[in-house]
């Protein structure tokens, strides 16, 4: 099996070289070598040199390129990734970020295997601290389990493992690339398109997942406007596919699911409080047009009292995705505020509690959003 693991990249020369001999070792030890390949945003740091100066074994080979698609982001690397794998002929491509620190050589058994078993894609099933990933808990993980009735823990976990075939699918539309899947909205653009296409999904348990952490408030209103720009422009396009599904589909788990605290993430709730505020006095009125009277009554208490519960936060999502389709909303953006406050209240609510309790939350929040589907249907 040609088994290609490509890796995206912009200004991570820390980290990267970790990245690339776990792969490389992975290649190795698993099918005998392969290709470990960069696709650069045009990072200023050295990263792509270090890539290139990484010792790998006998068997491997590393390539390095700088993309040639004109809109920066994660999205237009992997584009070219696929492009590259497809030339090469190869039969999987996995994805793997270069800023992991708890990457292992199986991990790309773990994304690969399946592939050669039959599946089409491999999301990944890892351990996060509570306060990692709050656009996957709070939105790619309820709206896809509740919308596409597949019990994905990672649908934007940012690694993966894809079948020929499949990344086939993601390139052949052009149009697409030219949208927020060129930017951070690519990892929802492959995992909804691999379910809504019908492809074979599988998880790969993978243990812990370390990588450079992020302050919502800080850094994540870009990521989250791409993210669910991307989810609700694909919730347009697949509505055949969701509007039927009443229930929650277990999706089969390679490897044994491990149980841990990782290394804490750093949230700062005040922050998330003030921006919260700020914003929404901003998006104040495209908000009232955007969403229900009810939903709009509900988040201006939540704005006061940072107490956001799981029903009024999924008719948030689903009258901005009304509003998306009706072309009220051209955009995620004006959600940003919401987001801040939904996060500051799981902040809250889990203060005292464990990564693997807090996880118990995050899956009752997915049964709430199937329950509330109707609430989705009758205005959609
Ligand atoms: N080429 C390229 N890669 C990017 C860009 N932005 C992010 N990446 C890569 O995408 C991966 C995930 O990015 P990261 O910032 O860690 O996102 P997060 O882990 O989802 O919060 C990393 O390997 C980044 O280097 C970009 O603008 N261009
Ligand atoms: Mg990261």
């Amino acid at each position: 099996m040609r088994v290609i693991v490509g890796i995206p990249s912009y200004n991570n020369a820390e980290t990267i070289s970790f990245v690339v001999k776990q792969a490389a070792e992975g290649l190795k030890r698993y099918f005998g070598g392969g290709m470990v390949v960069n696709a650069d945003g045009g990072s200023r740091d050295g990263t792509r040199e270090a890539v290139l100066k990484t010792r790998v074994p006998e068997g491997v080979e590393v390539h390095s390129f700088v993309y040639r698609w004109p809109i920066p982001g994660k999205g237009s690397a992997m584009k070219e990734l696929m492009e590259f794998a497809r030339e090469r002929e190869a039969d999987v491509l996995v994805f793997v970020d270069s800023d992991l620190r708890s990457i292992t050589p199986e991990w790309i058994y773990k994304f690969a295997r399946p592939i050669e078993e039959g599946y089409d894609f491999v999301a990944p099933y890892y351990i996060r601290h509570k306060y990692d990933g709050t656009i996957t808990n709070n939105i790619a993980y309820p709206m896809t389990a509740s919308l596409y009735g597949k019990n994905i823990r990672q649908p934007i976990g940012g690694d993966f493992g894809v079948s020929a075939g499949l990344f086939e699918v993601y390139l052949g539309d052009e149009d697409v690339w030219k949208t927020n899947v060129a930017r951070f909205g690519v990892d929802i653009f492959l995992t909804t398109t691999a379910i809504a296409e019908g492809f074979k999904v599988t998880q790969a348990a993978l243990g812990m997942k370390i990588h450079d952490p992020k302050d919502p408030a800080a850094s994540l209103g870009p990521m989250f406007n791409q993210v669910v720009g991307t989810l609700f422009m694909l919730m347009e396009k697949y509505e055949d596919r969701w509007k039927d599904v009443r229930k929650i589909e277990e999706v089969p788990l390679w490897g044994e699911a491990m149980k841990g605290e990782p290394e804490p993430v750093k949230v700062t709730v005040e922050l998330l409080k003030i921006r919260a505020k700020e914003l929404f006095m901003q998006k104040e009125q495209v908000l009232k047009r955007a969403l229900s009277e009810e939903t709009f009554e509900g988040i201006k208490k939540a704005l006061k009292t940072f107490d956001f519960d799981d029903i009024l936060w999924s008719h948030v999502l689903y009258d901005g995705a009304v509003a998306y389709k009706n072309r009220i909303l051209g955009e995620a953006e004006p959600l940003v505020p919401l987001y801040f406050a939904k996060t500051a209240d799981f902040v809250r609510k889990t203060m005292d509690m464990s990564t693997l309790e807090a996880e118990k939350l995050i899956e009752e929040r997915a049964k709430v959003f199937l329950e509330e589907k109707d609430y989705l249907l009758e205005r959609w």
